[in-house]
């Protein structure tokens, strides 16, 4: 893929990760740990694949909790759901970091040739998440032996910025801590949220679908693939110059 290089666009300097569905497909890991996290707590609440797929819409696991207790079991909203959301979200990400550390989710087909590619070229690698950060520690440390958060000038999660995509704060902080301009960089993400996290950040994205995305409107993305297995760097480089 050769196009045009646009000299009067900033060289690629950073790639950026979405985590969840970008990274690995950590989505069904998350959906048991709701749910086994539901069981515990004595509620009826159960998230099969097909609704879990309309809450994705809404990001962030404690917000995803009341967007669902709002529409399902809205006697529940009263002074104390906050709390008590608070505490499943604990329990449940104690769930979802210990599955994920036993192992089973692995980066998806050309990400970490991807990585080790940019690495090569000198590139800045940055993490930007809506999910926690205990999840994206824990991910690295089954994938990588621990090595992954190494490689990241910037690891940016729910906790440091925890307005949640599609809001831009968490691309705005990792541009920050950078110190690189938008047009220097892409983002990787699986979601529409994403995709207008990124770009309301003025970040060029490039969509990789996940098995909860598939089809999904991905409006300003540069470019959709069903995964990374055949994008390489020069692809990235190209798709960043043409636009
Ligand atoms: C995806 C999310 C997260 C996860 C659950 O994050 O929206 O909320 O679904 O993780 P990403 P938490 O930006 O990486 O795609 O329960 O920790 O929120
Ligand atoms: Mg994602």
């Amino acid at each position: 893929m050769q196009a045009a290089q646009d000299r009067s666009r900033p060289p690629l300097r950073a790639i950026i990760f979405d985590v969840d569905g970008t990274l690995a497909e950590t989505e069904e890991t998350h959906r048991e740990a709701f749910n086994r996290t539901f069981a515990e707590f004595g509620l009826s609440w159960n998230w099969d694949r097909a609704l879990y797929r309309r809450l994705l819409k809404v990001s962030g696991g404690k917000e995803r909790m009341r967007a669902y207790a709002e529409q399902a079991d809205p006697d529940r909203i009263g002074d104390g759901f906050d709390a008590m959301a608070a505490a499943m979200h604990r329990r449940k990400t104690a769930l979802y970091t210990a599955a994920v550390e036993s192992g089973g989710v692995p980066f998806r087909p050309g990400v970490a040739r991807l990585i080790e590619q940019a690495r090569a070229a000198g590139l800045t690698l940055a993490v930007a998440t809506t999910t926690s950060e205990a999840n994206v520690i824990a991910l690295f440390n089954a994938v990588t032996g621990g090595e992954g958060p190494g490689w990241f000038a910037c690891i940016a999660c729910a906790e440091q910025a925890p307005r949640k995509k599609p809001d831009p704060q968490v691309y705005d902080l990792v541009l920050e801590r950078l110190g690189m301009p938008a047009e220097s960089c892409v983002a990787l993400e699986d979601s529409t949220n994403g995709v207008r996290a990124a770009r309301a950040a003025g970040i060029p994205v490039i969509v990789t679908e996940s098995i909860y995305t598939q089809g999904d409107d991905f409006t300003g993305a540069l470019a959709v693939h069903p995964d990374l297995s055949s994008v390489t760097l020069e692809d990235i480089r190209a798709l960043s110059w043409a636009r």
